[in-house]
């Protein structure tokens, strides 16, 4: 059997159209379904539904033999344990510092003020701060990080950016760009020895179907 950790939303519809090419079809809609193992119309593949930021913990577990998780998921995850054999191209967007419309951040820098920076990415944000040798409290969130500089949380935000409408309908710009992102995919390094005649043909699949 094997399993291919994905999670819902974003991920999952971008992953799906490259499944489909690939002659996989999950026989139930995850949307609309509960259940967090999905069987596929292969009877010797199977789909697990997991948060997002969980599945590099799954793949490096071999709870799922592959997955497909974020750059943004995957730096903050570390990666260790992890085959990264292709940047599938998919979910792309920014990861970037941000700040009010009216806060000037280069001017805050320049001076070496201590800066409140709220993210749910804390070791990418400190790596990126401490190259740059700008001064940062962290505070670590789980989600709508747009809300916490309109409210005197933090000073700044360190989030993903793809259109650039949730930070222009919170009056908040972009100041830094920390890295692109994209989703790939990962493999399990063991599972690819002991399962690679069934591996190997996937792995192939989407290489030649991603745009990485
Ligand atoms: O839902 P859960 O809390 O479990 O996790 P999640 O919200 O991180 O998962 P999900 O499914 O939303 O995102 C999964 C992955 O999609 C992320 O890890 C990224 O690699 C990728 N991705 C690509 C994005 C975006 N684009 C994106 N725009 N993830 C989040 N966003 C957010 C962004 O932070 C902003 O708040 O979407 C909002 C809208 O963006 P704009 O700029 O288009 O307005
Ligand atoms: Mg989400």
């Amino acid at each position: 059997m094997i399993t291919l950790a994905l999670a819902k939303g974003r991920i999952f519809e971008e992953t799906a159209p490259l499944l489909a090419a690939a002659g996989i079809r999950p026989v139930e809609d995850p949307e609309s379904s509960r259940k967090l193992i999905l069987a596929t119309q292969r009877p010797d593949l199977r789909l697990i539904l997991v948060r997002a930021a969980d599945v590099p913990t799954y793949v490096q577990y071999g709870a799922a033999d592959l997955g497909v998780a974020g750059r943004d998921i995957l730096a903050e995850h570390g990666g260790q344990g992890l085959y990264q054999p292709l940047d599938l191209g998919i979910a792309r967007c920014r990861m970037v510092v941000a700040v009010p419309e009216g806060f000037d951040y280069a001017a805050a820098v320049k001076q070496g003020a201590r800066l409140r920076v709220a993210t749910k990415y804390i070791g990418t944000a400190r790596e990126h701060f401490a190259a740059k040798g700008v001064h940062v409290d962290l505070i670590k969130l789980y989600g709508s990080m747009e809300l916490a500089p309109l409210v005197g949380l933090a000073d700044a935000i360190v989030d993903l950016v793809d259109t650039g409408n949730t930070l222009k309908a919170n009056r908040l710009r972009v100041v830094e760009e920390i890295m692109p992102v994209s989703s790939r995919l990962i493999v399990n390094p063991a599972s690819l020895k002991l399962k690679r005649e069934a591996l190997a043909p996937l792995i192939e699949a989407f290489a030649r179907l991603g745009r990485g």
